[in-house]
């Protein structure tokens, strides 16, 4: 695989809060950036995700009194939103990119999830599905054709970034070996079982052909 002058990787939410030790830890999250660092050597472009939430986020259990994290509540408009623990709230020490995942040479950082009332999973759309971030317009306005994602978590925001980047009409890559999953309440085989369908590539044993 040579990465192209159209492809661009695409690195989800690798911040302190979804590593161990943060407050919404992915199991072996750290996992992620060794194998990241290594694939970031070999694309020309780069761009890094960050989920940047304000206090009193409708995805925090905090906000709704009487839920616990991980529980699955129905919002106003009907749609399921899995509650989790207070995470990446902007300015915190959590919501920063780790900073072992040193990459100079990233092009932009795109921020998701800011809007109180409405969660953002993909780096794409907000998770009411209106709301573009306008990321998509972005990478065509770049010229990019193909886009490859790694990072956190692969059952969340790495698959719904990854099913809209396929939606948007790129050709479109996870790097497995390069994410983590959550797994609450079979995500991960939801997620798996999503990507397949709409044609979302798997790039197993991408880094071993280095
Ligand atoms: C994520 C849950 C809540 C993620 C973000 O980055 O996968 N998961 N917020
Ligand atoms: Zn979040």
């Amino acid at each position: 695989m040579s990465p192209s002058a159209t492809s661009v990787l695409l690195v989800i939410d690798v911040q302190n809060d979804f590593l161990p030790g943060g407050a919404l830890a992915v199991p072996d999250g750290d996992g992620v950036i060794a194998p990241i660092l290594a694939l970031a050597e070999r694309f020309e472009h780069v761009i890094l995700t960050q989920d940047w939430h304000p206090a009193g986020h409708v995805s925090f259990a905090s906000s709704h009194p009487g839920q616990q994290p991980f529980d699955t509540i129905a919002l106003p408009d009907g749609r399921g939103q899995v509650l989790w623990p207070d995470h990446c709230v902007q300015g915190s020490h959590g919501a920063e990119i780790a900073r072992a995942l040193n990459i100079p040479k990233a092009e932009m950082i795109l921020r998701k999830g800011f809007r109180r009332a409405i969660d953002s999973y993909s780096a794409f759309a907000e998770a009411d599905g209106a709301t573009p971030t306008g990321l998509a317009s972005y990478l065509r306005e770049r010229g990019f054709t193909r886009v490859f994602l790694a990072g956190l978590a692969l059952d969340f925001c790495v698959s719904w970034s990854a099913l809209d980047a396929k939606r948007a009409g790129f050709e479109t890559f996870v790097i497995p070996e390069a994410t983590r999953s959550i797994d609450n309440g079979g995500s991960l085989e939801a997620a798996i079982i999503a990507m397949y369908k709409a044609g979302v590539h798997l790039a197993d044993g991408l880094l071993a052909q280095a």
